[in-house]
């Protein structure tokens, strides 16, 4: 007897009613492996729409949804008056005219119809911790654990440009770096949600998903924004060390540890440096926290997977002990590569600090002779937050070598927090 086909799998739906097992030109039995033939859904004859979402899907993206090329008036509204507020401060490139240009499809592909806001998800087993590991460890944040999503969506959006092309379209893509508003586009695409952490959520995936917008002249059918909320929850609120969530839906960059380690190429602001842990990319504390994530069970692209502890939870010391040219090969098409080589050794300083273990002090005091015053800087610091006698004495030794007068303000303070009695000035008379 001939055997039952097996069930569709709801992953296994590119657009509702379509199934992609046993068409030609598809390979969906492993999640990952798709055989990417754009003239496939053509031969199929399927609306212009539906099309497009097969053929993203082929390339590993999901959910796919469609919008039009209509403005997006209210986030302009409120993406302005966030910079206004002051939220957006330190990133000098999020300005007005960036923000009313990206809101405004049409400046930025002329006679646009549509966006496709394109999800692909990077929820990927985390490697195993090495047994009886006794390294002090760090965070890097999930989505930089592989390799740099730019590059991995780019590849990709690049073939479904090119499908669009077959179709008789221009289009225009955006991976990450554009002004288009991603998450809002995404929302008014029905891929995600919008949640409390700012982030988009999904139904497959949570919030672990990167986002791309293709705008397009082909007119296609939109899809309607998902009938989701958080409800009444708001436990990422709460959960963020740095108080960054100022309100739902309302992130204050300068406050965010994400913007404190990857986009912040200066000192990290003293009284936020004891409430970082020991994150040294990016933080993912209010997406950990999100019910909506845990209950996203379905595997993300293997292409981002890690295969070794060092991606996801790096030994802090080994870090720290990184010269310039190692930090470029290690780093190498790694979105930590971001953060730049001080950057990340700032980092690995404020996470050492952090660790309250004064195992840490032997490297961190070799840091206060580092070439980078910013690495010097966050070292003594460190050093003083851990205290004890050799921290100061290493603290000590610095303060008579060090020129440079921000670092020279550091060793002061993380001398005088660890209660080093000449820098506590006169004792006080009975
Ligand atoms: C600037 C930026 C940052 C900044 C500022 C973060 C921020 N909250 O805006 C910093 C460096 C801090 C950052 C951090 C992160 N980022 Co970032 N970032 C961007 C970037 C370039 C622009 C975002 C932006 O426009 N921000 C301005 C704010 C105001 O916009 P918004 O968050 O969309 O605001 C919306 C909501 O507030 C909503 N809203 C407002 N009021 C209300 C009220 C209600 C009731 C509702 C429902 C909604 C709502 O409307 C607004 C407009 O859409 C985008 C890429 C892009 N081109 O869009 C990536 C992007 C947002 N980042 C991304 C990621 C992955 C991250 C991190 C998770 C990385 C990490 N692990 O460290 C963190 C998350 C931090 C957080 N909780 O938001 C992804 C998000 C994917 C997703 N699922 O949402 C994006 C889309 C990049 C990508 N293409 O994949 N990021
Ligand atoms: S990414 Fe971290 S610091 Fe930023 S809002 Fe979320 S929990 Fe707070
Ligand atoms: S933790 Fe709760 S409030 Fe925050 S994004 Fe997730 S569901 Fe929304």
């Amino acid at each position: 007897m001939k055997k039952p086909p097996p069930p569709v799998r709801p992953e296994d739906e590119a657009v509702p009613g379509i199934r992609l097992e046993g068409l030609p030109g598809t390979s969906l039995s492993s999640h990952n492996s798709r055989v990417i033939a754009p003239n496939v859904a053509l031969e199929l004859g399927l609306a212009p729409a539906p099309r497009v979402k097969l053929l993203a899907r082929k390339l590993g993206f999901d959910p796919v949804g469609i919008t039009s090329a209509q403005p997006f008036s209210e986030t302009e509204a409120v993406l302005v008056d966030r910079i206004r507020q002051g939220l957006m401060d330190g990133l000098p490139w999020f300005h007005e005219s960036r923000v009313r240009r990206g809101c405004n499809p049409d400046a930025m592909l002329s006679g646009a119809r549509s966006i496709i806001s394109l999800a692909l998800s990077y929820d990927t087993p985390e490697p195993a911790t090495p047994d009886g590991d006794n390294e002090l460890r760090g965070h890097v944040s999930r989505y930089a654990w592989g390799p740099d999503y730019h590059k991995v969506m780019e590849r990709r959006v690049k073939t479904l440009v090119q499908g669009l092309q077959e179709m008789g379209g221009s289009a225009r893509f955006y991976v990450d770096y554009g002004p288009v508003p991603d998450r809002a586009v995404a929302a008014r695409a029905g891929v995600g949600w919008h949640g409390k952490n700012s982030n988009v959520l999904t139904t497959r995936y949570g919030s672990w998903v990167f986002l791309a917008d293709i705008i397009t002249d082909l007119d296609l059918a939109p899809d309607r924004p998902l009938k989701k909320s958080c409800g009444g929850c708001s436990a990422c609120i709460p959960s963020c060390p740095t108080g960054a969530i100022v309100a739902p839906y309302v992130i204050d960059n300068t406050r965010c540890i994400s913007y404190q380690t990857i986009e912040n190429k200066g000192p990290i602001p003293r009284e936020l440096r004891p409430l970082m842990g020991d994150w040294v990319f990016g933080c993912d504390i209010c997406q950990d926290v999100c019910p909506v994530n845990h209950h996203a069970k379905t595997p993300g692209d293997s292409a981002f997977a890690a295969t070794w502890i060092e991606q996801s939870r790096p030994d802090l010391q080994a870090l720290l002990g990184l010269n310039e040219e190692d930090f470029g090969t290690r780093f190498r098409g790694s979105p930590v590569r971001r953060a730049g080589w001080a950057g990340l050794l700032r980092n690995a300083c404020v996470a050492l600090g952090n660790s309250g273990s004064r195992a840490a002090i032997p490297a961190l005091s070799k840091a206060l002779a580092h070439p980078a015053a910013l690495v010097r800087g966050h070292a003594a610091w460190a050093l003083g937050r851990l205290g004890g006698a050799s921290a100061l004495d290493a603290l000590d030794q610095a303060l008579l070598d060090e020129r440079e007068p921000s670092v020279l303000e550091e060793i002061i303070l993380a001398m005088a927090a660890s209660g080093i009695p000449s820098l506590r000035g006169p004792a006080k008379q009975p």
